[in-house]
């Protein structure tokens, strides 16, 4: 495969917009239904008093205006929302928990390892964010038929110690090895709009570029400034540096899913629409995402019935077994 040097990623993200635009969406059509956009549904099954201190989050306890504690919600109390989802037009359903991460031998993961088979059996795609994994915990996942697991770098190695100082960029890439080697997809991207530069965001791309495999999904999320965080101040993300971003994504990864992630609620019709024409491919979906607002299910029906756009099917049961 060609090995893109960070000066070929900068050359790709600075070319005329248009231009950009146009490669990027070559490269979409070639691999993909252009029509198709995936439709994930987001959980939070634990929230909040999380012992990490990432600067973005609102479910850090180092930050004043953090969310309490929560308990982590049980198989059935998470199944009715996962079968909901799935009759809403959802394929996948992604559970998260305000965790710095899990291990095997934890109390708490026979009832993750429960409720991913049982969701799992609905026949949707299941994604997990719990933090940090060991081998053993990724391992037994797999076995519970996980179809994906999200674990972020979110931005440059160089600008991830401004961002959290409680865990490394290295931890988050160990984590990311233990799923790999467990077999499971990786779905791993970052978020804009923190303070960074142009070249850690970049940086980052180069780094999800090392993956083996690659991601296969890749989230862009937009800050969204929580108050009470100290990034509370930032301002928003420009809509054409996000459709830069998004097409610079789509060409380096043609087969991965870009998911136009958080900040949704913040944008404009005509810039989400930008965004799916560049080659983003996925969106979460529901007025909720983990603690933050998103659009609501009707005006993201109608913004994919606008654009004649339509729900990405589930991988088949037979490629999940
Ligand atoms: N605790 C786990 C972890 O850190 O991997 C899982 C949950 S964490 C909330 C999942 C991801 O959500 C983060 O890596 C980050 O990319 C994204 N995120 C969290 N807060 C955000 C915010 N305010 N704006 C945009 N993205 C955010
Ligand atoms: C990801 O990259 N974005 C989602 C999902 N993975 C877990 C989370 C976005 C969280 C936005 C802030 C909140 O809801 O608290
Ligand atoms: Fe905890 Fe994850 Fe939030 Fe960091 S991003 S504070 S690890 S919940």
């Amino acid at each position: 495969m060609k090995q893109h040097s960070l000066e070929d990623i900068r050359a790709l993200y600075h070319q005329p917009i248009f231009q950009l635009i146009d490669q990027a969406r070559s490269v979409h059509q070639h691999h993909w239904h252009d029509n198709e956009v995936q439709l994930c549904k987001l959980l939070s099954i634990k929230t909040g008093g999380c012992s990490e201190d990432c600067s973005y989050c609102a479910q850090s306890a180092h930050h004043e205006a953090h969310l309490p504690a929560g308990k982590l919600m049980g198989c059935s109390e998470i199944l009715p929302l996962a079968q909901e989802a799935k009759e809403s037009g959802a394929t996948r359903f992604c559970m998260g928990a305000a965790w710095k991460g899990i291990r095997e031998d934890d109390p708490r993961f026979p009832s993750i390892l429960q409720t991913v088979r049982e969701v799992r059996s609905l026949g949707i795609e299941v994604c997990v964010t719990l933090g940090s994994l060991s081998q053993g915990a990724a391992d037994q996942l797999k076995e519970a038929g996980l179809t994906a697991y999200n674990h972020n770098i979110d931005t440059s190695p160089e600008f991830y110690p401004n961002i959290v100082s409680t865990h490394s960029f290295e931890d988050r890439l160990r984590t990311i090895k233990h799923i790999q080697n467990a077999g499971i997809s990786v779905c791993c991207g970052g978020i804009i709009g923190m303070g960074e530069s142009e070249d850690d965001r970049l940086r980052m791309l180069e780094e999800l570029l090392k993956f083996e495999p690659l991601p296969e999904s890749i989230p862009i999320n937009c800050l969204i400034p929580i108050e009470g965080t100290p990034l509370e101040e930032q301002p928003p993300v420009d809509v054409f540096d996000l459709v830069r971003m998004v097409a610079t994504t789509r060409i380096l990864f043609p087969r991965a899913k870009v998911r136009l992630s958080a900040g949704r609620s913040e944008m404009s019709r005509e810039g989400q629409a930008l965004c799916f024409y560049a080659g983003a491919n996925s969106i979460f979906y529901g007025d909720r995402l983990l603690t933050a607002d998103n659009p609501g299910e009707c005006e993201d029906q109608k913004l994919l019935k606008d654009l004649n756009l339509v729900p990405l099917a589930p991988v088949p049961e037979t490629a999940l077994a």
